[in-house]
């Protein structure tokens, strides 16, 4: 015995996609809402004791400035206490700052390098 329907089918022009009755399938498109990501900052901060040249070497190493700029950045933290490197995602920048800081580390620098949401 086949089987009787509980729900009278919808008429075809109520139906978000499927068959219609008519042999042809179609699908419904839903468009996906997706956020950009979230940026961040990456700064250093001014100390007394980093030398400049430390400080433009990473501005050239870590986020590629030309060293005209570099040395324009560094002396804004010279001067102004801080200043942004770059902004990038929250990985890369939490990657940056880990990495400069093990390079200041390493060449016994105090320099202090964050990151902050854009
Ligand atoms: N103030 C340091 C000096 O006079 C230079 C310096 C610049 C240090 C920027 C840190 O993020 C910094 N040697």
């Amino acid at each position: 015995m086949p089987d009787i329907p509980s729900q009278p089918p919808l008429p075809p022009d109520q139906k978000p996609g499927g068959e219609d009755g008519d042999g042809v399938t179609t699908v419904e498109r839903v468009p996906q809402k997706t956020e950009p990501p979230r940026l961040y900052q990456v700064l250093l901060l001014n100390d007394d004791f980093t030398p400049m040249e430390f400080v433009v070497m990473v501005l050239q190493e870590y986020f590629r400035h030309d060293l005209d700029t570099a040395t324009q950045i560094m002396l804004k933290i010279h001067h102004e206490g801080r200043g942004v490197c770059g902004v990038f995602t929250k990985d890369v920048a939490a990657t940056k700052v880990e990495l400069v800081l093990a390079a200041a580390r390493r060449a016994g620098h105090p320099l202090q390098c964050i990151m902050e949401a854009a």
